[in-house]
């Protein structure tokens, strides 16, 4: 079933000059990008963003770090882009991640970990309207 998904490349990314790299992995994992922008998400922003996580002790400083550069944002389409995204960026920490993983390639902690990804179908639809309405 063809889904599309929300992608970040969060501020470590940037700062690492990997956006490319990354984009370029997207492609050949054969997504359709529908929608691309940067941005510096304010704090309130982030928060808003990530209020699921309200209630987390790692709110504060995940929005802190989202907040602290610019990211890029994408929006994505594929053949289950959901459950496919969230393999190619591999898991939160880093340090868990598979081999060949976004996260276990350009992740630095499980803050600093490069990407994001929608979770379900119902966090893409909230995602995808936050950035592209
Ligand atoms: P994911 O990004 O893999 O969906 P999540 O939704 O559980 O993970 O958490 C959102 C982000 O919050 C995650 O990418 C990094 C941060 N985070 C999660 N768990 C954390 C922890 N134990 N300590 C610090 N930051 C954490
Ligand atoms: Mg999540």
């Amino acid at each position: 079933m063809v889904e599309r998904t929300l992608a970040i490349i969060k501020p470590d990314a940037v700062k690492k000059r990997v956006v490319g790299r990354i984009i370029q992995r997207i492609e050949d994992e054969g997504f359709e990008i529908l929608g691309l922008k940067m941005l510096h998400l304010s704090k309130e922003d982030a928060r808003k963003f990530y209020y699921v996580h309200q209630d987390k002790p790692f709110y504060e400083s995940l929005t802190d770090f989202m907040s602290s550069g610019r990211v890029v944002v994408l929006l994505l389409e594929k053949d289950n882009a959901i459950k496919h995204w969230r393999e190619v960026m591999g898991a939160t920490d880093p340090a868990q991640a598979k081999p060949g993983t976004l996260r276990r390639q350009f992740g630095f902690s499980v803050e600093r970990n490069a990407v994001h990804g929608s979770d379900s179908p119902q966090t893409a639809e909230f995602e995808i309207a936050f950035f592209f309405g």
